[in-house]
């Protein structure tokens, strides 16, 4: 199966949310700082328009080979630089990630996603178990994504034929922040590998991370490198930097959550029809503060008790927060 190379956007155009790829720098940041409440007000208008039921996807994410990292990615707990990397798990086999993806399918989800812990896809017999998960989780009736660092054009056609409906890639911050987060692989590589993911017709999924040390103008520049993709990414997810012990921003502040309303919020204003991912860091949440990234845009959480390989919140309460806010999950 071959994806189509116009991979359709996550929601029908509305009438009057066009979609642009011009923003400037000044316009984004100019929206990230209005009133509070006039920002919710102009995401909810763009929201209401792209996805009138609030509907909110469930996607449920496994590390599949965890640790041991080459990349120096500063936030990361699975890089081999810093002393939190988690070595030594084995790596999982198709059958038991097949498995999980089945467990994720039973409590509701509806998009699988794994990850590795590399810094490029090697040729060989960890890919194709990597294709064969793909073929299974699609078997299952549930969404692909596979993130795995860079990979080759032929990679990404072979991904593509499997069926992958995803590849998650995340630009992480602003070009000019990002030298003081990553030394080890240049802005312009993930750039590269968006644009083959993309060549070889997989939706994108590429985000960000807030809570790094950044500016207003890194936020601001981090979105408008995503808003001016074209088309934008399908899916971007924002994260709140979760500051695990032994990575070097292990002692950043908390993010302030109306931060993260923020970024939701115009992120939704500028990619209308992208599904807006409220990723890492919703455990230091509350439920009204989640609420109100709902509000804002967001329209999708991941869903289960782990991310990669720190926790997120259980099931259990994701149910009860999509019910106090009287949303359903998506389909
Ligand atoms: N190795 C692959 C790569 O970097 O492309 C895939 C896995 S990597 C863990 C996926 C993304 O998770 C990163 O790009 C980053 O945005 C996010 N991430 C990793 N650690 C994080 C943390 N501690 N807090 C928030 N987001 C994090
Ligand atoms: C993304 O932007 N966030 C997810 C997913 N893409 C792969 C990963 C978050 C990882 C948080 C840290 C951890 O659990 O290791
Ligand atoms: Fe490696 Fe990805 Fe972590 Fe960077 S974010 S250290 S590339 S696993």
């Amino acid at each position: 199966m071959t994806a189509s190379p116009q991979a359709p956007a996550h929601h029908p155009a509305p009438h009057s949310a066009t979609s642009r790829h011009d923003w400037s720098r000044a316009e984004i940041q100019a929206l990230l700082e209005l009133p509070l409440m006039d920002l919710l007000w102009r995401a909810q208008a763009v929201h209401r328009l792209a996805n009138p039921g609030y509907r909110v996807q469930l996607a449920s994410l496994l590390s599949v080979k965890t640790g041991g990292c080459e990349e120096d990615c500063a936030y990361c707990p699975q890089s081999m630089h810093h002393s939190s990397d988690v070595a030594g798990r084995p790596e999982l086999d198709v059958e038991p990630v097949l498995a999980r993806a089945r467990a994720a399918k039973k409590a509701g989800a509806h998009r699988f996603c794994m990850g590795w812990a590399w810094r490029e896809i090697r040729d060989g017999a960890p890919f194709e178990a990597m294709l064969q998960m793909v073929r299974g989780v699609r078997e299952l009736g549930l969404e692909a994504c596979v993130t795995a660092g860079m990979l080759t054009d032929s990679q990404a056609a072979r991904l593509a034929d499997a069926g992958l409906t995803a590849y998650n890639h995340n630009l992480d911050t602003s070009p000019e922040h990002y030298d003081r987060i990553i030394s080890t692989r240049t802005y312009q590589e993930r750039l590269e590998t968006l644009q083959r993911v993309r060549r070889a017709g997989i939706t994108l999924c590429c985000g960000g991370i807030i809570g790094m040390g950044e500016g207003p103008e890194d936020r601001a520049g981090l979105l408008q490198v995503l808003a001016n993709l074209d088309p934008h990414p399908e899916s971007v997810p924002i994260n709140a930097l979760v500051a695990v012990e032994g990575t070097p921003l292990e002692e950043q502040p908390p993010v302030d959550p109306l931060d993260l309303v923020r970024m939701v919020a115009t992120a939704r204003i500028l990619m209308p029809r992208s599904r807006v991912r409220l990723s890492a860091g919703r455990e230091q949440l509350s439920r009204e503060a989640q609420i109100l990234c709902l509000l804002a845009g967001a329209d999708s959480i991941f869903y289960g008790d782990t991310l990669l390989t720190t926790s997120n919140p259980a099931v259990d309460a994701d149910r009860e927060l999509l019910a106090a806010a009287g949303v359903q999950a998506w389909p």
